[in-house]
C-alpha cells in the first residue's frame, strides 16, 4: 500500500539508481550532523511488509519517500538485532545478526543503500553497555566462569559492591546485583536483571565490542547512538556514572571510527546534568560528536505549564559551550517515558502533578506519554513546541508518528504505550499491516480523538493545514537557515517571563526566535538595540515587521504564538558613521523611526509625542525607503 506521497518537490533529489548514494562523497562532509534533522523510527512499529503484524526492515524501505519527502535527513533506527525483546531489542543476544522478525542483513543493506540513494543518512543505535542474558556470552560466561567469557561480565561473590550506584528502572529493580544460580554469584546490571552488564576492565569486551561497530560501519551506516554510555565501568565509592574510563573507552573508539570511517557520527545518549554530559564530546571534540541535551527536554515541558521562561533560561544559562566540531542533539521525545532523572524532586512532583494525573501515565522516573497527549493535542502548543525544537541550539531528533500528532496507550506495558503502530491511513490496522487486526505485535492506537481512524499520514497528506505538512513546512524554513543548526545561541531578556526570545547568529544568517509560553496573548519589549536598522522578516510568510530603531522593539503574540524573523541588515549604513553624539544620535534615530512608523508626522516631530508602545503600521512597504 504505497502512499500518495507528491514527487520530489525539488528534482534531482528523487531516488538516484538504488546502489547509487545521493550523499556527498566520504571524508567531504564530517560535520553533516549539525545541519541535520533527525528521525526515529522503530522498525517494529513502522511498517509490516509481510503481514505478521511486526513492522520490519521491508516495510521501513517503502516508507523512504515518505521521509525524504517530509525533510527528514537522518534515520535513527533503535536496536534491530536479535533479542528476546524484553528490553524493545536494548536486550541483544547477538550484535551482529538481524532480529528474524525484522528481516535479514540483505534487507538491511538494501534499506540503507535505497535510504542513502534518497539524500538520507541512517545511524543505528548501539548498546555497549549490557547484553541480554540470552546472549551467547553471558549463556558462557555463567556456565564456564573460568572459561574465555568468564570475565566479560561483572560477578561477584555478595550484592554489596557498588552501594552508591543508584537505580534506573526503579518500577522492576530493587538492586542493581542479581543472583545467578548456575554461577552462584551475583552479576552487576544497571538496567533490567535480564541485561548483564559487560565487563569493560576486560579488554577483550573492548575488542568484540569495536568489533561488532566495525561489522555495521562496514555496511555503510553513518554513525551510532550510543546507548547508555555514562554506565560503561564501575567503581567503588563512585556512583558508577561518567567515569574517567568511560570517557577515555569512547575516545578509543572515536580514534577508530574516524581513522578508518570518515564521517561517521558518534551520538551519545547520557541522561545527565549539562556539566555532565558535556565531557562526553572530550575537551578537543575527540570523543562523541553529539549528545542528547536530556535536561533542556523537561524544561521545555516545565516552562509552558508554569508559563514561565525560566526552566529553560536557567538550564540553557547551565550547559557549557562545546567544541567546536560538536552539536547538542535535541527532542522533545523518544521511544522511552520523558525522563525526570534531571531534575529536582519538586520539579518532578510538578511534572507528575501536571503531566500524569493517571498513575499508569508514571513509568520509573519518567512520564509514558507522547507529544501529542500530554500538550493536550492543543494545535497552537504543538507547534511552538516544534518550533522551539527545530530552533534551539542543536540537530531536532522527532520521534516516529508525532508528526501527525499521534497518541498514546498508557494500558500498555513498560513504555510500549509510546510505540505502538504507525497510523498511515484509516483503514485496517491504520495501514501499518495488512495482518488480522489481533495479530498486531502492539494494538494500534483506536481511541475517539487519536485513533489511526482520525490520525493518519493519509488523511493530513490531503490537507495543507494538517500538522504533518506544517511541520515539512517548518523544516524546509529550517534548511533555507543554517544559523538553525550551526549559529550561536543568544537569549534575549524582556520583561515578560512568559515570553522566551533568542537570537540564532552564524554570519549574515540571523533569526530572531520570539516564543509565547502562556496561553493568553503577551506584549513583549525586546532590547534589540544591536539590530538598529535591521528589518525583520517573518520566515513562514515573509512579511516585513517595522524596521528595528533605537526603542524596545515591541510585539504581541498570540497564546502559545511563536514568530521567527530573519533579521536583514539595512541596506546603507546612513547615519552611525558620523561621530554624532549619543543625544543627538538617539534622538534623530527615535525621530527617524517615530516616522518612519508613522507615529507622528514630518512636521512635529521634534514634539517627541506618542513614545513607547506606539503602533506601528505594518504594511509591508515599511522601511524600504
Ligand atoms: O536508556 C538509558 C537511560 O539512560 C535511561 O535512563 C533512559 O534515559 C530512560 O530513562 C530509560 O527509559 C536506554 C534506552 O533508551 C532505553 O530504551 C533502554 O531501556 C535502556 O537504555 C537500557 O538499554
Ligand atoms: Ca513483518
Amino acid at each position: 500500500m504505497t502512499l500518495p506521497v507528491p514527487a520530489q518537490s525539488t528534482p534531482g533529489t528523487g531516488e538516484q539508481s538504488a546502489n547509487q548514494s545521493a550523499l556527498p562523497p566520504p571524508g567531504s562532509d564530517p560535520e553533516w550532523f549539525k545541519r541535520a534533522v533527525f528521525y526515529e523510527v522503530l522498525v517494529r512499529g513502522f511498517a509490516d511488509s509481510n503481514a505478521d503484524g511486526i513492522g520490519d526492515l521491508r516495510g521501513m524501505l517503502g516508507k523512504l519517500d515518505y521521509l525524504q519527502w517530509l525533510g527528514v535527513d537522518c534515520l535513527w533506527l533503535p536496536p534491530f538485532f536479535a533479542s528476546p525483546l524484553r528490553d524493545g531489542g536494548y536486550d541483544v543476544s547477538d550484535y551482529t545478526a538481524v532480529l528474524p522478525e525484522f528481516g535479514d542483513i540483505e534487507d538491511f543493506k538494501e534499506l540503507i543503500g535505497a535510504s542513502h540513494s534518497r539524500g538520507m543518512r541512517m545511524i543505528i543505535d548501539f548498546v555497549m553497555n549490557h547484553t541480554s542474558d540470552q546472549h551467547p556470552w553471558f549463556q558462557a560466561s555463567r556456565s564456564d566462569p573460568d572459561g574465555p567469557y568468564g570475565d566479560f561480565y561483572v560477578w561477584a561473590d555478595d550484592d554489596t559492591g557498588y552501594a552508591d550506584a543508584r537505580i534506573i528502572f526503579v518500577d522492576t529493580e530493587s538492586s542493581n546485583w542479581t543472583f545467578d544460580p548456575v554461577r552462584k554469584q551475583y552479576f552487576w546490571h544497571r538496567f533490567f536483571s535480564h541485561q548483564p552488564d559487560l565487563n569493560f576492565e576486560n579488554p577483550k569486551v573492548q575488542e568484540a565490542i569495536i568489533d561488532a561497530l566495525r561489522f555495521w560501519l562496514d555496511l555503510g551506516i553513518d554513525g551510532f547512538r550510543l546507548d547508555a554510555v555514562p554506565y560503561l565501568f564501575e567503581e567503588e565509592g563512585t556512583n558508577c556514572e561518567n567515569l574517567p574510563r568511560t570517557h577515555e573507552f569512547l575516545k578509543k573508539v572515536r580514534k577508530i571510527v574516524d581513522a578508518e570511517y570518515p564521517d561517521r557520527v558518534l551520538l551519545c545518549e547520557a541522561n545527565q546534568w549539562p556539566a555532565d554530559v558535556v565531557e562526553y564530546f572530550g575537551e578537543n571534540g575527540d570523543e562523541c560528536q553529539m549528545a542528547f541535551h536530556f535536561p533542556v527536554m523537561p524544561r521545555l515541558f516545565m516552562a509552558v505549564r508554569r508559563e514561565q521562561r525560566f526552566p529553560i533560561s536557567e538550564i540553557m544559562a547551565q550547559t557549557p559551550d562545546i567544541p567546536d566540531n560538536c552539536q547538542w542533539g535535541v527532542f522533545l521525545r523518544n521511544h522511552d517515558e520523558l525522563t525526570l532523572e534531571m531534575v529536582t524532586d519538586e520539579e518532578r512532583d510538578y511534572m507528575w502533578g501536571e503531566y500524569a494525573k493517571d498513575p499508569r501515565m508514571k513509568a520509573n522516573i519518567g512520564i509514558r506519554r507522547r507529544l501529542a497527549p500530554l500538550l493536550d493535542n492543543d494545535i497552537d502548543t504543538l507547534e511552538l513546541f516544534t518550533a522551539l525544537l527545530l530552533s534551539l541550539p542543536g540537530s531536532p531528533v522527532m520521534y516516529y508518528g508525532d508528526e501527525i500528532g499521534m497518541g498514546d496507550n498508557i494500558w500498555l506495558g513498560d513504555r510500549d504505550g509510546v510505540r505502538t503502530p504507525m497510523q498511515w491511513t484509516p483503514d485496517r490496522n491504520g495501514g501499518f499491516s495488512t495482518a488480522d487486526p489481533q495479530r498486531m505485535h502492539l494494538p494500534l492506537v483506536a481511541d475517539p480523538e487519536y485513533g489511526f481512524q482520525v490520525t493518519n499520514v493519509e488523511a493530513q497528506l490531503r490537507n495543507s493545514n494538517s500538522m504533518l505538512n506544517w511541520i515539512r513546512t517548518m523544516i524546509s524554513v529550517r534548511k533555507q537557515h543554517p544559523t538553525f543548526g550551526v549559529g550561536s545561541y543568544a537569549e534575549i531578556g524582556s520583561r515578560n517571563p512568559t515570553v522566551l526570545s533568542f537570537v540564532r547568529e552564524f554570519g549574515d544568517d540571523v533569526v530572531l526566535c520570539v516564543n509565547n509560553l502562556s496561553r493568553f496573548p503577551q506584549p513583549v519589549e525586546l532590547d534589540l538595540r544591536r539590530f538598529e536598522g535591521y528589518t525583520p522578516v517573518e520566515l513562514t510568510g515573509r512579511v516585513q515587521f517595522p524596521q528595528i530603531g533605537v526603542l524596545p522593539y515591541m510585539l504581541t503574540l498570540g497564546g502559545h504564538g511563536f514568530y521567527w524573523f530573519e533579521l536583514s541588515k539595512p541596506a546603507a549604513p546612513a547615519v552611525e558613521e558620523e561621530e554624532e553624539d549619543w543625544e543627538t544620535t538617539a534622538s534623530s534615530s527615535v525621530a527617524q523611526s517615530l516616522l518612519e512608523a508613522g507615529v507622528v508626522g514630518p512636521a512635529d516631530s521634534s514634539s517627541g509625542s506618542g513614545g513607547l508602545g506606539a503602533e506601528a503600521p505594518t504594511n509591508p512597504t515599511h522601511g524600504e525607503s
